[in-house]
């Protein structure tokens, strides 16, 4: 091989080399050439069902945006409604046939801790996963949503119709001490008197020093008639003055405001009867309507309270106050579903205008947000 042989070779073997290095570099700097994302994640509609289920389940969940609120119910309910969204708004979005036994699951504990109560959560879980059999396609939000509102069916919740009601209509306001039976009173007060309606109010709380008094304030804000003893009255006694005043002077809602806390259980539930044997004598069929006022705040330890006041008076509904403090919301629902009591109102602060009849639709938009 010649001096000018060994030149070329070199040259030849230096371009191909170069070359080589140029394109390796070159592959390194061109990103559109790595794979995309889309093309790591394998096409799952082309799959089987189960497959494709677990292939979803596997996917990462979208992150949770707690819309804002919109309404003034979803205003005064944000703390049940946000902390309701952030355990399960991961989930709302996303195709109900979808989700894995371990999601469920989570589901179940966000209900618990949302204070839905066990029965409640499963029945609700129940239905939710019947709806997921006939269509895997519905989202879990409208199928929530959907079995929430599902829970009143049959319960002639809200406000009462006071077409043709008896006059004086008679209203026992019950509860323990403390739930909000006064301010709930004088809330109703308002609520009636804006709907024309004429209404006394009877303090029949003579065992707490203080409690007429706070009566009769609320008697004046609002411009209803008021009628009491005095401190350490028989309950019974007034509330049979303020039955008999009402039916004389022709006022159309009596409202009873009665005794939260005696020496024990036992002596309310027996002084609670004996008021409402009492008015019977003034017209056989009042207290027509027997409420019961719970604390919003309580969540589940409410609803043996209720079961106790209920067997003993039979009532006919159930006010759930001081819903704008809590994120104890939830517990609305199993309250409505384990008693089968219409839930007429809900106190949403402590001013007169803070009373909201009780809407199923619009209270779980609220809180499902
Ligand atoms: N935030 C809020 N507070 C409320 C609501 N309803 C009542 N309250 C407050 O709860 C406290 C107790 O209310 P009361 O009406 O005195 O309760 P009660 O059941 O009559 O109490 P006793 O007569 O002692 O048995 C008061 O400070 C009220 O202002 C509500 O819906 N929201
Ligand atoms: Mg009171």
């Amino acid at each position: 091989m010649g001096f000018d042989s060994i030149w070329i070779v070199v040259l030849v073997l230096a371009v191909v080399v170069g070359g080589a290095i140029f394109l390796l570099l070159r592959k390194k700097r061109r990103p559109e050439e790595l794979p995309t994302p889309k093309a790591i994640i394998p096409d799952i509609s082309a799959r089987p069902k189960e497959e494709r289920v677990e292939a979803e389940a596997a996917k990462p969940p979208p992150p949770v945006e707690i819309p804002k609120p919109g309404t003034a119910l979803e205003k005064k309910l944000e703390k049940t409604r946000g902390s309701l969204i952030a355990r399960l708004g991961k989930f709302f979005g996303r195709s109900s046939g979808a989700l894995s036994e371990t999601e469920w699951e989570e589901i179940e504990e966000a209900l618990l801790e949302g204070d839905v109560g066990v029965r409640t959560t499963s029945v609700l879980l129940d239905r939710v996963k019947s709806r997921v059999n006939e269509g895997d396609g519905v989202a879990v939000r409208d199928l929530f949503r959907e079995a929430s509102t599902g829970l009143f069916d049959g319960l002639d919740c809200g406000e009462l119709k006071l077409e043709g009601t008896p006059k004086p209509l008679v209203i026992s306001i019950v509860g323990v001490n403390g739930v909000g039976k006064t301010t709930t009173v004088g809330k109703l007060a308002a609520h009636f008197q804006s709907r024309g309606r004429t209404v006394l109010l009877a303090a029949a709380d003579t065992f707490r020093a203080g409690a007429i008094e706070q009566l009769r304030i609320w008697s004046e804000r609002v411009g209803a008639q008021f009628v009491t003893g005095r401190e350490g009255a028989d309950p019974g006694a007034v509330s049979f003055d303020a039955v008999t005043a009402g039916k004389s002077r022709g006022v159309d809602i009596v409202l009873l405001d009665t005794a939260g806390r005696l020496h024990t259980k036992d002596n309310l539930m027996e002084e609670l009867k004996k008021i409402h044997r009492v008015v019977k004598k003034v017209i056989p069929e009042a207290p027509h309507e027997r409420w019961l006022v719970v604390d919003g705040t309580l969540g589940q330890n409410s609803i043996q309270q209720a079961k106790e006041f209920h067997s003993a008076l039979e009532l006919t509904g159930v006010i759930v106050t001081k819903l704008d403090g809590t994120a104890k919301g939830g517990a609305v629902l199993s309250i409505a579903s384990d008693l089968k009591l219409p839930i007429r109102f809900i106190g949403l602060g402590e001013s007169a205008e803070d009373l909201q009849p009780f809407s199923p639709g619009p209270f779980v938009e609220a809180i499902l947000g």
